[in-house]
């Protein structure tokens, strides 16, 4: 199905949320389907990585709860540098709670997620009502925000596995509009019609893991033998000394790889 599609293609697709749409547009205008995860402590480090590595991805993934100095000059750092180097912002939050508290995590406190993310994450342990809670804080007042369902993690002895993972994807496909996909270690779009964007962390080149719970795969193995769409890179990219050629790197492996799998 959506493995051998072409992002363009896939953009235009029925059932496909609108954010998911913008993206897949603007990855196959890029050429990158690179996200990099920016685990930086300060503003400082967090936009002078955004600024380094963002003509080359896709996608910036924050967690900005790790930030010493998160406040507005932080929102309006990223928000400028993602608008002139075209990419979207997602805030892993992992939101796991009642609809009630996760609404106000989402939009209010220090970090304001709903301002300045276009996508962020949650937890479906809670039950469904997470999804309608996180949609409903996100339409009032109106803006174009996305969630993506952890349906697997990339941790070692995770519990995100067989009937857990399958009710992810049956609860976003009741959300066709909001739930833009997954971060799964695999694609799940495994119906007729399913288009949903997988997004997978745990990639890195020369490293198996981190000897704490961490396992990484290449950029080939996720999107050729996993059918993924997005390698989300975290280490592998600002630990290294050159951080602009290191994400460059992993754009070009990635992209091969989606254009071997995709074939000619
Ligand atoms: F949902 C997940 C998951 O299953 N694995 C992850 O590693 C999220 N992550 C995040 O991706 C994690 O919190 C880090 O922010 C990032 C991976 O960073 P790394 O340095 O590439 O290991």
């Amino acid at each position: 199905a959506t493995i051998t599609q072409s992002y363009q293609e896939r953009a235009s697709l029925p059932n496909t949320s609108p954010v998911a749409s913008y993206l897949l547009r603007l990855i196959a205008t890029k050429q990158t389907n690179l996200c990099v995860s920016a685990d930086v402590s300060t503003t400082r480090e967090l936009l002078q990585l955004a600024e380094e590595v963002g003509d080359s991805i896709c996608m910036l993934k924050t967690h900005a709860d790790i930030i010493n100095d998160f406040g507005p000059r932080t929102i309006q750092g990223l928000k400028e540098i993602a608008a002139k180097k075209h990419f979207l912002i997602f805030e892993d939050r992992k939101f796991g709670d009642i609809g009630s508290t996760v609404q106000k995590q989402f939009t209010a406190g220090p970090l304001q997620i709903v301002r300045w993310a276009n996508i962020i994450n949650a937890h479906i342990f809670p039950g469904p009502a997470i999804i309608t809670a996180l949609s409903q804080a996100a339409h009032k007042p109106p803006l174009l925000r996305s969630l993506l369902i952890l349906a697997e993690m990339s941790s070692a002895g995770n519990l995100m596995t067989g009937s857990y993972t399958e009710q992810c994807v049956v609860e976003a496909r009741k959300n066709p509009e909001f739930v833009m996909g997954f971060i799964a270690q695999r694609s799940l779009n495994e119906q007729p019609g399913d288009n949903f964007v997988t997004m997978t962390p745990g990639v890195q080149i020369g490293a198996t893991g981190d000897g704490l719970g961490q396992q990484y795969n290449t950029p080939e193995q996720v999107i050729i033998e996993a059918g993924t769409d997005i390698i989300i890179v975290g280490r592998g990219v600002y630990g290294a000394q050159d951080k602009r050629a290191k994400a460059e790197e992993y754009r070009v492996r990635a992209w091969k790889a989606y254009e071997e799998r995709i074939g000619p």
